[in-house]
């Protein structure tokens, strides 16, 4: 039993400290090569698509600290029985971290923007662990014996200290040159001045309700990034190549002499169940890709932009769409600032009318003119439909679902989209009643949601609520229920409250 749990404890020690080192000598000299943040990456891309929307669904945004803690907890378990099965067996400790070693290193490479410099890091840590857990479970001269009366172990424990205080010093080092360059990448993004657009976006008609625009910080964030990209923007370069006349390649500087257009859009996920969050409306600043793509020369026959990530994310987005006359751009601003870091910073696509996995690449490096029979982008490569076009929805915002309210008048509220086509009317069902229609809000553009709202004469009991909308097309939102995957959920949203 003693030996166990000697053996458990030096497991997770050794393991910790070789952690550490990598995570440091990561953070130090390759910001990006973190062995837990790959491993994390590869878990993710590796992730079957039904466990991935569960994965956004319950957890939304805190996805990414619920896989780092899982895989923290294996990392403990794996070293604890590394350590157990070290004190019967030695070649426990050199198999069992190369076992880590070579499991971090597979992980970096598989990185879309791995090089072999990536896997470093992890290399040198499994090596480190696999030194300490010798040194603590091996290196004893055999004559001699430690064990004092009371059973403790000195040697162990003065090393287990001396590997416990190197581990944390080694942690805390590496968090705070994490963080000073964090606070660099924020910085230089608050140096940024973006320029006054040459086309501004139209004021906010009279009329429109609050929570029309969606602040940044309050703004949805779906992404595979477990650590938010730091992008220096003076190093910042977009390449557009593949099937054009011309590459071209342009700085941020570049970028912003250009005519820059604003626009209200509303963005939403692909992965938005029917009444779910992963939506939001903001006043984007960009330059329209139209042009730059004009100035390339599009060659015949290119039907598929691919937009590549600095982390190596890839979208594709139908070069129609960005030729239509639609505000296809590359935003560098959001709501009057620069983008936010976790929003694309520095430079992100837009496209009106598709899926954010569609349309909407943040942290765009490169734009490939190619053709959508040459090439899957990463989630159509997951099964996700290659086309991405927003499916006509709407959502009660007010009441919440089981909301109590008192009797009378009851003011139902929500939104209702249709990006390109624009929304002609919500209609609201109570208890499964005929469809009376709700009172549309001016909006901004077809681009837009819609705000609309509907007075309820509100008698005590339990009741549903149900709403629908209609496009400019005349298109009715389908009753049908889907499911997001492959290609946005359909169905009416419904409410249940009670009413005193
Ligand atoms: N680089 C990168 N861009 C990305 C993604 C991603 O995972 N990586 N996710 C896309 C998806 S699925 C959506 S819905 C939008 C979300 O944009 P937001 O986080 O700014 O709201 O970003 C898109 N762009
Ligand atoms: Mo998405």
């Amino acid at each position: 039993m003693r030996t166990t749990l000697r053996g458990a404890i030096s497991g997770i020690v050794a393991a910790g400290t070789g952690i550490a080192a990598a995570e440091l000598l990561a953070a130090a000299v390759r910001p990006g090569s973190s062995p837990l943040v790959a491993v994390g990456g590869a878990v993710i891309d590796a992730t079957p698509t039904p466990i991935k929307e569960f994965a956004v669904r319950e957890w939304g945004t805190h996805d990414k600290p619920v896989l780092l803690s899982v895989i923290v907890v294996v990392l403990i378990l794996f070293a604890t029985a590394i350590g157990i099965t070290a004190t019967k067996w030695r070649s426990a400790t050199p198999v069992g971290t190369a076992v880590l070693g070579v499991a971090g290193a597979v992980a970096a490479l598989s990185r879309p923007a791995g090089t072999v410099l990536d896997a470093v890091p992890a290399v040198f840590g499994a090596a480190l662990a696999g030194l300490a857990l010798w040194w603590l479970l091996h290196d004893r001269p055999s004559a001699a014996s430690d064990v004092q009366e009371g059973g403790v172990d000195r040697r162990l424990v003065l090393r287990l200290s001396m590997l416990a205080a190197g581990a944390g010093v080694a942690e805390v080092a590496g968090l705070a040159v994490s963080g000073r360059r964090e606070n660099a990448a924020g910085a230089s993004r608050q140096a940024i001045r973006l320029p006054a657009a040459a086309d501004p976006a139209r004021p906010l008609p009279n009329g429109i309700a609050a929570g029309f625009t969606t602040p940044n910080a309050g703004f949805y964030r779906v992404d595979t990034a477990l650590t938010v990209p730091r992008i220096d923007p003076s190093a910042w370069r977009l390449k557009i190549h593949g099937m054009v006349d011309r590459e071209i390649e342009l700085s941020l500087a570049d970028l912003l002499r250009r005519p820059l257009i604003e626009r209200d859009i509303t963005l939403n996920c692909v992965s938005n169940e029917v009444g779910g969050p992963y939506i939001g409306t903001a006043r984007w600043l960009g330059v329209p890709l139209a042009a730059l793509l004009k100035e390339a020369g599009v060659r015949s026959g290119a039907d598929q932009i691919v937009a590549r990530s600095v982390e190596g994310m890839t979208i594709g987005t139908p070069v129609a769409t960005a030729l239509d006359g639609r505000d296809t751009m590359l935003a560098v601003g959001m709501n009057g600032e620069p983008l936010p870091l976790e929003h694309g910073f520095p430079v992100r696509m837009l496209t009106p009318g598709l899926y954010g996995y569609a349309g909407a690449c943040k942290w765009v490096t490169e734009l490939e003119l190619t053709t959508f029979g040459r090439f899957d982008a990463y989630w159509v490569e997951r099964g996700w439909g290659a086309e991405g076009t927003v499916k006509t929805a709407s959502r009660i915002d007010k009441p919440k679902p089981f909301a109590r309210i008192p009797a009378g008048t009851v003011t139902v509220a929500g939104v209702a989209w249709a990006q390109r086509r624009g929304i002609r009317a919500v209609e609201i069902s109570v208890d499964g009643g005929p469809w009376k229609p709700a009172e549309l809000l001016p909006t901004a553009s077809i681009d837009t949601w819609t705000q609309w709202r509907f007075s309820w004469p509100a008698t005590s009991g339990p009741h549903s609520l149900a709403v629908r909308a209609t496009d400019r097309s005349g298109a009715v939102q389908p009753e049908t229920r889907a499911t997001p995957f492959p290609d946005g959920a359909t169905g009416w949203h419904t409410i249940s409250v009670t009413v005193s």
